[in-house]
């Protein structure tokens, strides 16, 4: 009795061990659970994951979602995070390939630097599926289907938006004068969002954007960023955020400084987050523009019906809204991010 009980709890220790393996860079890695999905060869997909990293809200609800749906898929999730570096990822990528993973996804953090390592991906035979984020590579044949939103679209909605709000209070010919933080530089939504803003307001020359820096899209990033622009002394009427996050930060900043966020300075961001509907309702930011994270159980799919044989669309898009303050009360209720 005492035997078979001693077996048991090594076993279950060494079960523990195996299912919390570390990469030998020393990331993280966790294995998923569930009804096994099996490839055509009849084994349990293995799908290794490369994510960003824990900077914001958002991207910790897309993390839950697709460990939860790898769980609910009998998908077995390599999961790396990368910490907002790209030398991570292609560590990440590279050490899935030597595993011989079924399918390789990531979030690429910065569009650029992907070709080579893409490349290795392709010639081990071993897909690739992007979620969220897109990469500028040559060769287009690198990766299968991009899963994730039009951040183009996103800073559009945003700029028509704010256009609107500032043209109701009295601004439709006055000079608004706009402070930009704006995410890690050279990823995709960083790129998009700014694109889509200056796509509508280049036809609105009273609109003039006085500040712009980065925030990295975290909380800290987006606080330090509005400190430097209030110190700046310049006159600020609206602050565009790409993301809920820095939105935050520059909250705090502004209310160190004095400053009546929502008020004296208007504020629009991306992403429309728990956190961002709590700060419109305490009326401290005007609007929130939706961006997605539930993405896991689009990518399981994705993985399933690739390794099936179908053909996947180049980009599965992401549907979204906009949420300006005065529904926020009604709308958080039904929020799941
Ligand atoms: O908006 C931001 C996150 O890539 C869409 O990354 C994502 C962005 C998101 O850090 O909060």
């Amino acid at each position: 009795m005492k035997r078979s009980l001693k077996l048991l709890v090594i076993t279950a220790a060494l079960f523990a061990l195996a299912s919390v393996g570390l990469f030998a860079n020393g990331q993280k890695e966790s294995a998923g659970a569930g009804t096994a999905a099996s490839s055509s060869s009849g084994k349990t997909i293995v799908l290794g994951f490369s994510q960003v990293g824990a900077e914001s809200e958002w991207r910790t609800a897309n993390t839950r979602s697709i460990q939860q749906a790898a769980k609910d898929a009998g998908i077995d999730l390599k999961f790396s995070d990368a910490q907002q570096q790209q030398q991570n990822q292609i560590a990440a990528i590279r050490s899935f390939i030597a595993q011989k993973v079924d399918v390789i996804s990531f979030s690429p953090v910065v569009t650029t630097g992907w070709d080579a390592v893409l490349q290795e991906a392709k010639s081990a035979g071993i897909p690739v599926i992007l979620t969220d984020r897109a990469v500028d590579v040559k060769d287009p044949s690198l990766y299968v289907s991009l899963i994730g939103s039009d951040f183009t679209l996103e800073g559009e909605r945003a700029a028509n938006w704010m256009l609107k709000f500032m043209d109701d209070h009295g601004y439709a010919n006055k000079e608004v004068s706009v402070a930009e933080i704006e995410g890690t530089v050279g990823s995709a939504p960083a790129i998009d969002r700014k694109k889509g803003w200056d796509n509508v307001m280049k036809d609105h020359s009273n609109w003039k954007i006085v500040l712009d820096q980065t925030g990295d899209f975290t909380r800290a990033g987006g606080k330090q960023v509005m400190e430097a622009f209030l110190k700046t002394g310049k006159h600020i009427d609206v602050l565009f955020a790409h993301n809920d996050d820095m939105a935050i930060g520059a909250i705090e900043a502004m209310k160190e400084a004095g400053v009546n966020p929502g008020k004296d300075i208007r504020i629009i961001s991306i992403d429309a987050t728990k956190g961002g509907f709590q700060a419109m309702m305490a009326g401290e930011l005007n609007c929130v523009v939706e961006c997605n994270p539930l993405l896991g159980p689009q990518l399981m799919q994705a993985v399933k019906d690739m390794l099936a044989g179908k053909t996947l669309p180049r980009w599965i898009k992401t549907n979204e809204g906009i949420f300006p303050a005065d529904v926020a009360a009604k709308v958080f209720p039904t929020r799941q991010y």
